[in-house]
């Protein structure tokens, strides 16, 4: 493993000694050649593998990456990490692209010209930093330290939020819960009083039968839920696919329902009805552990499969039979709970239903469908001091999205915007793209320009990076430390993300930039310890680990320990973390604050006469924005596509491989993107893989290629329950451009 402390020139010595082109300090032909010929796996053998975590998602497998002269040449899944079991996604494997990236962030910079129009003069560390804490004393003196706020995503973000909780601020928030899965936590909190968690803790290997409601398990690349996937299929399991768009998993379906957009609670609730109307539920579990069921049948009762059908498309036969094999299979039988669930603004209670109906089948703690997680033990740093009182997150007014059970990304930034409940009025964004990651980028620009201060921090200069005042180049996860992951899973562990190869330039890792950070605003005492393994090392101890133990961390990649039963005894009674001990089907604590206490089938608004709904996913081998400058996964996917159903098209005099300029409701527009004409998507609704289409010139092959989802949605419905934002609500039009 390589030392962090080595300089930059002690790198380009080790480049240089490669003989593959030793300068580093932005001469795109030797960067290119070492991205596309000079660094591949030849077949010799490695000098050194070194086990870390992946962080292109955020899934966080755990790898072993391949080092020869002191470059990383392979990545590979480790098969001691329970995340990876030696495999890896196409996105994990393809990450040299974005460490060798030729556009990647190199030294900090100070923004020169006005916010947006990317003109930064570079800096050194030193003033980059001082600057940065300078910004935030003059924020926090004259508008109080909860005037400050993160917003991030990713591992890296600890250190951060270390010090943002240091200074006094819980204005602390990430995009994966309001703009992700917020709603199927609160959804499955409100039901099962707990709620799902990542990595989702679903037995899919050992399932009979599962049913997608969009999750588009295959283009979705969650790598061990990919594998389980492949497993439960390989052993006969029966696959419903409920999708407006033939996904790669309804190819593999026994069912594929082509549901109409926005209306999956009207079929939820009527398979409801028929399992409960039928007596198909299990009435063992429902009698032990459920409260509520007289009054959700009263309440489903309308939901006949003849009204369903008006809504959803989905005919009576279809959904009878669907209802009937799922029932058949219970309780060995998963309605997927989603992830990315933010969809039209009814989304807990959408979630909600995908509980009950789980709850129904008896599933819960059961093979093949949720089973009970265990977690490794380990404690914090005993050195560490509390941090000062702070006021309550700015991310709502009182009485709003009461369910919410983290800060609301999209929340702070309506704050920054509207000066309510209180000012915010400086940002630390960590690795977000805001602008691509919010609903309606307009308003995210606008909340910038209320802003004194700035400062992003990340890998690639991204368009939030053009708005900063100061940017910070971040080295990536194949480059440092960053803390140990712990999370719930079927066979807990621990792993370690350490660095395998040099920071590039002058890149380096956040958890020496917060360091930095706190000594100059005099928060030192939240970061005791001199260099991240040392902090590791002494957790691990006071936690119990043996030093054998500790050693296999750094040089196998996991600790691995006990895990409790998977599964419940079917006698056994379980403590549920809702108000009434019990599972909700009826919830209580909804109808005291005015809500559906059982959800509500509502008709969504319907595109008008040659307009289509705009709905958007995920490809294989791309992560969001993040990898769409990465030439290695560019040539497996080279740009996105707007799927249009192919009657449609032709009526339209569109063909395949035509481009077509996107315009939505208020008049923002995309593209050109290419179309692709086809019967896998329903007539209503048009598709793009999200992630393309960037704005910044200085993501040179990212920039103007394909279309962009995020510059479309300028409406979102928000969440009453908890405040996320459903973004599937915006329709376009198409126009075909000659190019
Ligand atoms: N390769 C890859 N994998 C990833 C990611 C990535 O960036 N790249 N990101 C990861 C992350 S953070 C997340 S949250 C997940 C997201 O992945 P999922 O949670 O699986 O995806 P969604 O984006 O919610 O859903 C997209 C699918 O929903 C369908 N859909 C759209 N509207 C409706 C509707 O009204 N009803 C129904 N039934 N279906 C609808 C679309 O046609 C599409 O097939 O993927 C994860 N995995
Ligand atoms: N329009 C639209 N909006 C969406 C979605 C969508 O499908 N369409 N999906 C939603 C979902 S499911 C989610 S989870 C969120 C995801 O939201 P994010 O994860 O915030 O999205 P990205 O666009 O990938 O932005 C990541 C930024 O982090 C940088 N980065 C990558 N690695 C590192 C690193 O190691 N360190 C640092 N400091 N920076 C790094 C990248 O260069 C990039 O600028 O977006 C949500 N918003
Ligand atoms: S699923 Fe793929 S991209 Fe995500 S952490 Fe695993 S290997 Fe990396
Ligand atoms: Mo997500």
């Amino acid at each position: 493993m390589t030392n962090s402390g080595l300089s930059r020139r002690s790198f380009l010595q080790i480049a240089g000694a490669t003989g593959l082109g030793a300068s580093l300090t932005g001469t795109i032909p030797s960067d290119l050649q070492r991205l596309l010929g000079g660094i591949h796996d030849d077949g010799r053998p490695a000098d050194e593998v070194v086990p870390t975590v992946c962080e292109i998602c955020f899934w966080k497998c755990g790898i072993r990456v391949h080092k020869r002269d002191g470059q990383a040449i392979k990545i590979e899944g480790n098969p001691e990490h329970p995340l990876s079991r030696g495999r890896l996604c196409p996105r994990g494997t393809g990450a040299l692209g974005t460490l060798y990236d030729p556009d990647r962030l190199r030294v900090p910079l100070i923004r020169e010209g006005e916010r947006g129009q990317e003109r930064f003069r570079e800096a050194s560390w030193e003033e980059a930093l001082d600057r940065v804490a300078e910004g935030f004393k003059r924020v926090a003196e004259k508008y109080g330290p909860e005037s400050i706020a993160m917003l991030y995503h990713g591992a890296g973000g600890s250190f951060f939020k270390t010090l943002l909780k240091g200074m006094g601020s819980a204005n602390i928030a990430a995009p994966s819960y309001s703009q992700c899965r917020g709603p199927r936590e609160v959804g499955f909190e409100l039901t099962f009083g707990e709620g799902i968690g990542s990595p989702e803790p679903l037995d899919i290997a050992n399932s009979k039968l599962l049913v997608l409601i969009g999750s588009h398990l295959g283009e979705n690349m969650h790598n061990t839920q990919v594998q389980d996937f492949a497993e439960g299929l390989s052993k006969g399991m029966r696959l419903i696919v409920v999708d407006p768009r033939f996904s790669t998993a309804a190819g593999k379906a026994a069912h594929w329902l082509p549901i109409k957009p926005g209306t999956d609670i009207a079929l939820l609730l009527g398979w409801i009805n028929i399992i409960i109307q039928e007596e198909w539920y299990d009435h063992a579990f429902v009698a032990r552990h459920t409260l509520g069921l007289e009054q959700l049948a009263a309440a489903v009762a309308q939901y006949t499969p003849e009204a369903v059908f008006v809504e959803t498309g989905i005919t009576p036969e279809q959904i009878r039979t669907t209802a009937r094999e799922i029932a058949l299979a219970a309780p060995h039988a998963l309605i997927h709970p989603g992830r990315h669930v933010t969809w039209y603004g009814n989304d807990a209670q959408r979630s909600r239903a995908i509980a009950i109906l789980n709850a129904l089948l008896g599933n819960w703690g059961r093979r093949g469908g949720f089973y009970l997680t265990s977690k490794s033990e380990l404690k914090g740093l005993a050195t560490l001091p509390d941090f000062p009182e702070h006021a309550e997150p700015a991310d709502r007014k009182d009485g709003e999205h009461l369910f919410a059970g983290s800060t609301l990304a999209s929340g702070l930034r309506e704050a920054t915007l509207t000066g309510e409940p209180y000012p915010i009025k400086a940002w630390l964004v960590y690795g977000s793209n805001l602008p691509y990651v919010l609903p309606d980028p307009r308003k995210t620009y606008q909340a910038i320009q209320k802003l004194d201060f700035m400062v992003a921090i990340d890998i690639l200069p991204a368009e939030i990076c053009g708005w900063a005042d100061v940017v910070l180049p971040e080295c990536t996860y194949l480059e440092r430390y960053d803390d140990l992951i712990v999370p719930w899973h079927r066979e807990p562990f621990i792993a370690l993300r350490q660095p395998v190869v040099e920071p590039l330039a002058d890149s380096k890792p956040g958890w020496w930039m917060a360091k930095e950070l706190a000594k100059r605003l005099g928060l030192e005492r939240y970061f005791p310890w001199e260099e991240p393994r040392e902090m590791i090392v002494t957790r691990l101890r006071s936690s119990g680990y043996s030093e054998e133990q500790i050693e296999g961390l750094f040089t196998k990649g996991t600790i691995k320990t006990e895990a409790d039963p998977l599964y419940m005894l079917p006698d056994e009674d379980y403590e549920w973390g809702t108000p009434s001990g019990k599972i909700e089907l009826y919830s209580q604590q909804l109808a005291d604050y005015g809500f559906d206490p059982v959800p509500v089938y509502r008709r969504p608004a319907q595109p008008g006469e040659g307009e289509f709904r705009l709905l958007f996913g995920r490809a294989p081998v791309h992560t969001f924005g993040r990898t769409t400058n990465n030439a290695r996964l560019l040539q497996q996917f080279p740009e996105n596509e707007v799927w249009v159903n192919r009657r449609v098209a032709a009526d339209m005099e569109l063909r395949s491989g035509d481009r077509v300029m996107i315009r939505n409701q208020d008049g923002a527009e995309t593209g050109p993107i290419k179309v692709k004409a086809t019967e896998r998507i329903r007539h209503d609704c048009v598709y793009m893989v999200h992630g393309f289409g960037h704005e910044t010139k200085k993501l040179r092959r990212a920039h103007r290629n394909g279309g962009n989802d995020a510059l479309l949605i300028t409406k979102y419905e928000v969440d009453p329950l908890m405040g996320g934002t459903g973004m599937n609500v915006n329709f376009v039009t198409l126009e075909k451009v000659e190019v």
